[in-house]
């Protein structure tokens, strides 16, 4: 009966681990999801995390269903990370935060909150941008387009070109803008560039929806990363913010992460609650609860925030560790071609302007598994591959 059903296509992404899975090679690795591995390549469970999870485990936590928007301790917690402690905005009532299904959850549930309560307007998204941005606001029925974003001459912000986009795009649309350690480019504004961004919003009466997957993991501090969210808060500006716990306390398979609305009222703030409420109930009923109470441990106590915090900059030194190694062995065996950005991109990932020829050379000759776009991920490179991954993005760039 359902032999007329059409193949999907494998996801960009993920389809990359899948063929790596395949590859029976002693050479291959994968750089192709942005997940952090340690210097053995092995998945990372942070020390803190499984001190909250025994504590967990001895005060005889249950398992019985959260309430629809979530945890309210880590609700608590998620927003005095993002906006700083004991921020304005929250005392007075004006923040409205649902727990979700990290940040791929908490962006569907935006998108459906924009699709029922704002329809009609466009999302814009960067271009290039996280490759499962489009399908987020597809399948809630939202329009989306592109704005310009990356410039391969410079291997940098294209600033001129988003500021127009951003521009003519009607009043009041939406700006979907990444937090900090843009995906797929490692390339993130300037604090005078997110000025102007700001202003132009205000100007637009636009409404900024940040993705924040990546805060502690680019620079190595929450504060620092979360500049540009709190800045647009500090202006008065009302945003959206969808939060993940993936990667910066390593809970990917957890699933545990925010959506967050900043608005200039509370009864705005109840509203909006009321409605994300009703949207979570209709998806997924209410979000788990064991990544949840990590988090809030976590954050509730000195202790062990003092030492996530600590891993965090470890795992974010690691990365540019190995972001240095990569360039120094590049810039050694091919000193003719300038290989700066790798160390200024910032992030998990570098952008490496690889065609997808060059891209097929590196998975089919060299096993190295990467998005076709040219992305690489250096959470998944150990110092001990990093001449090897320089010899083979040597060998691809000359063929
Ligand atoms: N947004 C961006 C830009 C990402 O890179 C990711 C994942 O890496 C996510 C959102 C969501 O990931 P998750 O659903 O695991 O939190
Ligand atoms: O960009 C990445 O590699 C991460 C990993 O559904 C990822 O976003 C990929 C697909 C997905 C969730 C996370």
């Amino acid at each position: 009966r359902l032999e007329g059903v059409e193949q999907a296509p494998p996801d960009p992404i993920l389809g990359v681990s899948e063929a790596f899975k395949a590859d029976t090679s002693d050479l291959k690795l994968n750089l192709g999801v942005g997940a952090y591995r340690t210097e053995e390549l092995k998945p990372y469970v942070l020390n803190v995390v499984k001190k909250a999870e025994r504590k967990m485990i001895d005060a005889g936590e249950n398992k019985e269903y959260l309430p629809i928007d979530g945890l309210a301790s880590f609700n608590k917690a998620t927003v005095n990370l993002l906006l700083g402690f004991d921020h304005a905005a929250v005392k007075e009532g004006c923040v409205a935060t649902v727990q979700s299904l990290s940040g791929t959850g908490s962006l569907r549930v935006g998108a459906q909150f924009i699709q029922k309560c704002i329809p009609g307007k466009t999302v814009y998204l960067s271009n290039p941008t996280w490759g499962n941005h489009r399908g987020i606001f597809s399948s809630a029925g939202v329009k989306w387009e592109y704005y310009r974003y990356f410039d391969p001459e410079t291997v940098g912000l294209d600033f001129e070109g988003l500021m127009e986009d951003i521009k003519n795009a009607p009043d009041a649309s939406i700006i979907v803008l990444h937090g900090c350690a843009h995906n797929p480019t490692g390339v993130d504004p300037t604090k005078e560039q997110w000025k102007q961004i700001a202003d132009l919003c205000v100007d637009k009466n636009h409404l900024p929806f940040f993705d924040v997957a990546y805060q502690g993991f680019a620079s190595g501090s929450l504060d620092e990363d979360a500049y540009a969210p709190r800045y647009f808060v500090d202006r008065g500006i009302e945003i959206m913010v969808a939060q993940s716990y993936s990667k910066n306390l390593g809970l990917y398979g957890e699933r545990v992460g925010a959506l967050n609305f900043i608005l200039s009222s509370s009864s705005a703030a109840k509203k909006v609650l009321s409605q994300l409420k009703q949207i979570a109930r209709a998806i997924y009923s209410n979000p788990p609860v064991h990544g949840a109470r990590i988090v809030s441990e976590v954050v509730g106590n000195d202790d062990m925030f003092g030492e996530w915090k600590q891993e965090m900059e470890y795992m974010a030194g690691r990365i540019k560790g190995v972001r240095q190694e990569l360039q120094d062995h590049l810039e050694r065996i091919n000193p003719d071609k300038d290989w700066s950005f790798i160390t200024k991109q910032i992030g998990m990932f570098s952008f490496t302007g690889l065609t997808p020829q060059q891209v097929e050379n590196m998975t089919n000759k060299h096993h190295i598994y990467m998005t076709k776009d040219g992305r690489i991920s250096l959470a998944g490179l150990s110092s001990s591959k990093a001449e090897y991954l320089a010899k083979a993005i040597d060998d691809s760039v000359r063929n």
